[in-house]
């Protein structure tokens, strides 16, 4: 079957729509009610040249919920389980949102970006509704908004020469997940050491759609000796460095602990949040499953739902995302499984629609 997605104004474009399209996007997703491309000249070739050389990627899907005002503060850290409380400026946190059970609601990249604002760059889910909710709720002091803000990534090894050559030198002494203000014809861009890939490069904030447009069309003729093509987030590459997708490896039924996102919960008595007792209890009594990384043999495999493992006729899990990676020669899977079955050294006989399957569990990122 070969449809088409019927476009109108309630599925967003992007300030840049018009120019991948000029190039010639093959396919679109839709993530934050707007277009994000998912391949340009097929998943395999884009991921090849995601890590040689230099993609421009139209990610204005990564929203920004920004809150603002005297209670801006509080309210961020009423919906994120991570410590802000010594959050400092010009730097990224990954910082999961979770409700009053615990459970993950986006996965956010969060900055302080004034000294009573911040800005949640989220994942897949309306933020800015529960956000609003839960300040009219509190009684709040705050505006939150989603304002014109599109973010543009530079991603790949020669993402670092093509920046400096329309920024300048100073942007490569940028530390990973820092950010900080950069001009370019006139305008200051907020501009961040980061990306959904493992490639490395920069994310810009786009605050303005005219200058935006001028410096993608820079970008796009400083690289051409560089190969700089229109790209987006990648499948295999992201699954391959171990980037978890919010609504695919994770969703509204998990805990960032069965997340494998400990490091971003907060147990800090001083701070207040969401769930944290629920948290609490479970990290104090352990999970009882977990995402995992699975190793399976197959040479192909798609996945658009979560598809349950069976291992004889006891269900231990479900496997999420996987592709074929080119690297391991395998096809790689995230999964959450429980935590019973993880233990064995025998590889596991799992059912994947009908097929019996061998996979061998592995840690996450994956390493050979
Ligand atoms: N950039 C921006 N906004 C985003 C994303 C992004 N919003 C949606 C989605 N991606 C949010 N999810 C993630 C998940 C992982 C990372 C960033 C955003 C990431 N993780 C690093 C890693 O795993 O190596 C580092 C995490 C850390 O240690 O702090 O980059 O990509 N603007």
């Amino acid at each position: 079957m070969n449809s088409f997605i019927a476009k109108s104004a309630r599925l967003r474009s992007t300030p840049f729509t018009e120019r991948i399209e000029a190039y010639g996007v093959e396919s679109y997703t839709v993530y934050n009610h707007m277009l994000l491309p998912a391949s340009f000249k097929g998943v395999e070739e884009d991921y090849r040249h995601l890590k040689e050389n230099v993609q421009l990627w139209d990610v204005s899907v990564e929203r920004q919920v920004q809150i603002k005002g005297p209670d801006a503060d509080k309210l961020t850290q009423l919906i994120t389980c991570r410590d802000l409380s010594k959050a400092k400026d010009y730097i990224c946190y990954y910082a999961p949102i979770v409700d009053d059970k615990g459970k993950i609601l986006n996965d956010p990249i969060i900055m302080k970006v004034a000294p009573d604002t911040w800005w949640i760059s989220i994942s897949d889910t309306d933020v800015v509704l529960y956000a609003k909710g839960i300040a009219i709720g509190k009684n709040l002091d705050v505006e939150v908004i989603e304002p014109n803000v599109n973010p543009l990534a530079v991603q790949g090894p020669k993402s670092f020469e093509l920046m400096r050559r329309v920024f300048g030198e100073e942007i490569l002494k940028m530390k990973f997940f820092h950010f900080k203000r950069y001009p370019f014809a006139g305008h200051d861009f907020l501009i961040a050491r980061s990306g959904w890939s493992k490639q490395g490069g920069f994310e810009i904030y786009v605050d303005d759609d005219v200058k935006g447009l001028e410096l993608y069309d820079a970008l796009t003729l400083e690289g051409k000796d560089l190969d700089v093509r229109p790209g987006c987030p990648n499948l295999i590459e992201r699954i391959e460095g171990g980037l978890l997708s919010y609504g695919n490896d994770m969703d509204i039924n998990d805990t960032p602990l069965e997340c494998g996102l400990d490091a971003f919960v907060s147990f800090n008595p001083d701070i207040e949040y969401l769930g944290k007792s629920i948290l609490e209890k479970q990290h104090a009594e352990g999970v009882n499953r977990s995402l995992v990384g699975l190793k399976l043999q197959m040479d192909k495999i798609s996945i658009t739902k979560f598809i349950p493992i069976f291992q004889g006729s006891k269900m231990i899990g479900e496997l999420r995302s996987a592709c074929f990676s080119p690297k391991f020669q395998c096809c790689l899977g995230i999964a959450m499984v429980d935590k019973s079955e993880q233990d064995t050294s025998q590889p596991l006989q799992i059912s994947i629609e009908g097929n019996q399957i061998t996979a061998e569990i592995t840690s996450l990122p994956f390493t050979k």
